[in-house]
């Protein structure tokens, strides 16, 4: 079964290009994407992800509003029970001077990557392959210990 992603631009941002590009460049690598398009709200999100099973929500954000848009996104995502791997991307803060500060932020909220706008879908894709990748050989050995009564 493919790898379920889902795909926003969070708030009330209208950019389109880049999860666009960014639908694309994951659907030819074989994921199963589930774009919510631009203006998604925080709900939309958690609503998608619950109903399709989503193994990783992927956010965008270019309007510089992501902090605000943000706030409380990764406590929604528990109370509805998802534990999925989340990304962030795009142009995240008012000027970005210091990009680190801002990864580090995003990193606080909970999200386990944050990406800048001049990223590389391909990069984003690579990591997103090797962390799900992860989870997995995680999620068989937590199998593999209550299996045995460990
Ligand atoms: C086109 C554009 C618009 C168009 C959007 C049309 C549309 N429907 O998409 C219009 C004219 C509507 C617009 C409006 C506004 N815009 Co505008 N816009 C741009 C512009 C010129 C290009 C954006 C774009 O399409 N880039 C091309 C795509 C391919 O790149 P991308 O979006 O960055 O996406 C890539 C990466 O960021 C990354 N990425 C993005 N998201 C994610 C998510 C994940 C998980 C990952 C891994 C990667 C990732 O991968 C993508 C693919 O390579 C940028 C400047 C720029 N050069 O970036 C400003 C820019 C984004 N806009 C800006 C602003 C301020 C606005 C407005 C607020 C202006 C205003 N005062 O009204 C409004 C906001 C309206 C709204 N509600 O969203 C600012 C944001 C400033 C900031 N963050 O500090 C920018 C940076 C311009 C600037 N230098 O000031 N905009």
């Amino acid at each position: 079964m493919a790898t379920k992603v889902v795909l926003g631009v969070i708030g009330s941002d209208a950019h389109v290009v880049g999860i666009t590009i960014l639908e694309q460049a994951l659907e030819a690598s074989g994921f199963d994407v589930v774009n919510l398009g631009v203006q998604t709200s925080q709900e939309e999100f958690v609503e998608a992800a619950t109903a399709h099973d989503a193994d990783a929500v992927l956010v965008s954000s270019l309007y510089g509003h992501a902090k605000q848009d943000c706030e409380g996104f990764h406590e929604r995502l528990a109370e509805a029970d998802l534990d999925v791997v989340t990304y962030i991307g795009g142009n995240l803060a008012v000027g970005q001077d210091d990009f680190e500060e801002t990864r580090q932020f995003f990193r606080e909220l909970g999200f386990d990557r944050v990406f800048d706008s001049e990223t590389d879908p391909e990069d984003a894709i690579l990591a997103l392959q090797k962390d799900l990748d992860m989870r997995s050989s995680e999620d068989e050995r937590e199998r593999e210990r209550v299996s045995a009564g460990m």
